[in-house]
């Protein structure tokens, strides 16, 4: 069975994810309710779901918050392999038109489905995908996350050591979200994000951006759990406004036309040694893997 992005994302929607589908995309049309076929691995057949009954999950817009000031980053947070941080940085001198930001990472309620009980989801602010950010180039983002993720989580997958890394974007190494450069529950770490590319081919920066768990050892297993945003950076040619006179601007479809959608492939143990987020707007029809 091939499958195209476009029959990919549909699934997607229908099963308001694949968490449910240990098997990965071999198993699609096991858990599409309609053929009734059933697994033969250990979790069984996932439960039918109705199609075409939920609306699309549209996460909120980050919104700033006061000016804040800026703290060193933790150095004592030990990883899963025993090391701790190797980019240490701050407190950061950011310039005077920064934007900031606040973003805690804690579990929260998610029902991936109507016909499916309501899942403790890790995520920023406690939703999944968390809040998007939507920035404008030459404007910089600073953004303090706070870890208050339990550290003896009695269900579900996932370790409450983290680190952040702005996928595709143009930050210095100790904004990167490094592997070993994590935050542990009660820590929070800022990063900073300059919005402007460093290469002057802009081939990265002003696009569909996400942000997600990028610890070591344990990315995939945390991004599964729910640790995975937007960040939508626009500039004079990506305008973000469909309408702009300008003309070097792409008119793409903006606003609630330019949404953002996650779907998840991967193992569901906390042995996995694979999985991955893709991501995908109507306007930039931009994908990605961590
Ligand atoms: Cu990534």
């Amino acid at each position: 069975m091939k499958l195209t992005r476009r029959d990919i994302l549909r699934w997607g929607m229908v099963t308001g994810g694949t968490a449910l589908l240990p098997g990965g995309l071999g198993r699609l049309g096991a858990a599409s309710g309609s053929s009734g076929g059933g697994g033969s691995d250990q979790f069984g057949p996932s439960p039918p779901t109705r199609p075409f009954v939920d609306p699309l999950v549209v996460p909120p817009i980050a919104m700033p918050v006061p000016r804040f000031a800026t703290q060193a980053d933790p150095t004592n947070c030990v990883n899963v392999d025993g090391t701790t941080a190797v980019h240490v940085s701050g407190p950061r001198v950011v310039p005077p038109n920064t934007e900031f930001f606040r973003l805690t990472e804690r579990p929260g309620l998610h029902s991936f489905h109507r016909d499916l009980p309501q899942n403790v989801i890790w995520g920023y602010d406690g939703i999944q995908p968390g809040p998007t950010f939507v920035t404008r180039s030459g404007t910089p983002a600073l953004v303090r996350f706070v870890n208050q993720l339990p550290e003896n989580d009695p269900v579900g997958i996932g370790e409450p050591i983290t680190a952040v890394h702005r996928h595709g974007g143009f930050q210095a190494p100790e904004d990167d979200g490094y592997p070993l450069d994590t935050f542990c529950t009660g820590q929070s770490r800022d990063y900073f994000f300059p919005n402007v590319p460093d290469d002057g081919l802009e081939q990265n920066e002003h696009s569909t951006l996400w942000y997600h768990d990028h610890a070591i050892d344990i990315t995939g297993v945390n991004v599964y759990r729910g640790l995975a945003g937007f960040y939508l950076n626009f500039d004079e040619v990506d305008s973000g406004n469909e309408l702009d006179d300008d003309p070097r601007a792409l008119r793409l479809p903006s606003g609630e036309f330019d949404v953002g959608s996650s779907s998840r492939t991967g193992s569901s143990t906390r042995t996995a040694s694979s999985s991955s987020t893709t991501s995908t707007t109507t306007a930039s029809s931009a994908t990605s893997s961590s």
